[in-house]
């Protein structure tokens, strides 16, 4: 039998990176059929993009289960009152803003598998987002450089984040931010190369919380990490994302980084973020990330059994 015609309409946007969907409404209930669809989209894209939505966030938490277990809003920040899924990104009013290249929380062993986002407030102009293809960086290094990656570890930590923190800002109320989000401090040691426990691609895991390569000094750490980042920042490895109101976006966390423009001023910008629970990295030789400092099973537990979806036995 031919496989049913694809429900959705998936158009690619950059060459490397991300794709469009249309012809779906992710408040409706999603059927299987086109759950797998974006799914399919989701890990070939790397991150994929809906115009138009009408979702509040429960709507946006109903959505995201069915594409995995949410995380807590964050493993140091807490939530909105009747929102814990949900990461409040308030940029003209508490948070600090997230333009720097990083992955979503891979200071902790078991970082989210994915992240959806959706606009709540978008500025008339400005405040875009880029993506990069970490798969892609990693499969156009040179080879020699690629080899040495494969053995490589990094030492990631939450010693400061976009959520609370904006270089230079050392007012009271930064300060204060910055001490919520470092109450619990995590370390923990990555693969520099992962493999994809969907895909088996191999990609680059590094991003704005490496502080450094294990067994490397400090400058040598951040030398090869320039040039690693470098790759996986390159414009051709990219997407950028103007922001309407009504979009909603869904990456995949284990094959991108991302960046978030602050060319907005004071204008307000507030966007909603929800996570759901991912693996440990595993290494091209088969090891799995090692926690150092912090645990983070209540991040990854705590909403597991709550919401729309049934409750695991
Ligand atoms: O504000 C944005 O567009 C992205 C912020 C961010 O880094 C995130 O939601 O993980
Ligand atoms: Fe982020």
């Amino acid at each position: 039998m031919p496989a049913p015609a694809p429900v959705i309409s998936v158009q690619r946007i950059g060459g490397h990176i991300g794709a469009r969907i249309d012809g779906v409404d992710l408040a409706a209930d999603l059927d299987d059929a086109v759950t797998a669809e974006i799914r399919a989209a989701l890990l070939a894209h790397k991150v994929v993009f809906f115009r138009d939505q009408r979702l509040d966030a429960a709507s946006q938490e109903t959505f995201a289960r069915r594409f995995g277990t949410p995380t807590t809003a964050h493993p140091t920040i807490p939530s909105l009152e009747d929102t814990p899924a949900v990461l409040d990104l308030d940029y003209s009013r508490t948070a600090g803003r997230a333009n720097h290249w990083h992955t979503d929380v891979t200071f902790v062993q078991h970082p989210p598998l994915g992240s959806v986002l959706r606009a709540v407030t978008i500025p008339p102009y400005g405040g875009d987002t880029v993506w990069a293809n970490t798969v892609h960086a990693y499969e156009t290094l040179p080879d020699e450089l690629r080899l040495l990656a494969d053995q490589l570890w990094a030492v990631h930590s939450n010693a400061y984040d976009y959520a609370t923190y904006r270089p230079g800002d050392d007012s009271d109320e930064a300060r204060a931010r910055r001490e919520v989000f470092t109450s619990t401090e995590y370390v923990t040691e990555h693969p520099v190369v992962r493999v994809h426990p969907e895909t088996g691609e191999r990609s680059l895991t590094l991003g704005g919380f490496v502080r450094r390569f294990v067994g490397w000094n400090a400058e040598d750490s951040r030398d090869l990490l320039g040039i690693l980042q470098r790759h996986v920042t390159r414009l051709e490895n990219s997407v950028r994302w103007n922001w309407r109101d009504g979009d909603v976006v869904f990456w995949d966390n284990r094959a991108t980084q991302h960046y978030a423009v602050a060319d907005y001023g004071d204008l307000p910008r507030r966007v909603q973020r929800i996570t759901l629970v991912g693996d440990a990295p595993v290494s091209v030789a088969g090891e799995t990330s090692r926690a150092v400092t912090g645990d983070d099973t209540e991040y990854n537990t705590a909403l597991a059994h709550t919401g729309d979806g049934p409750a695991a036995p």
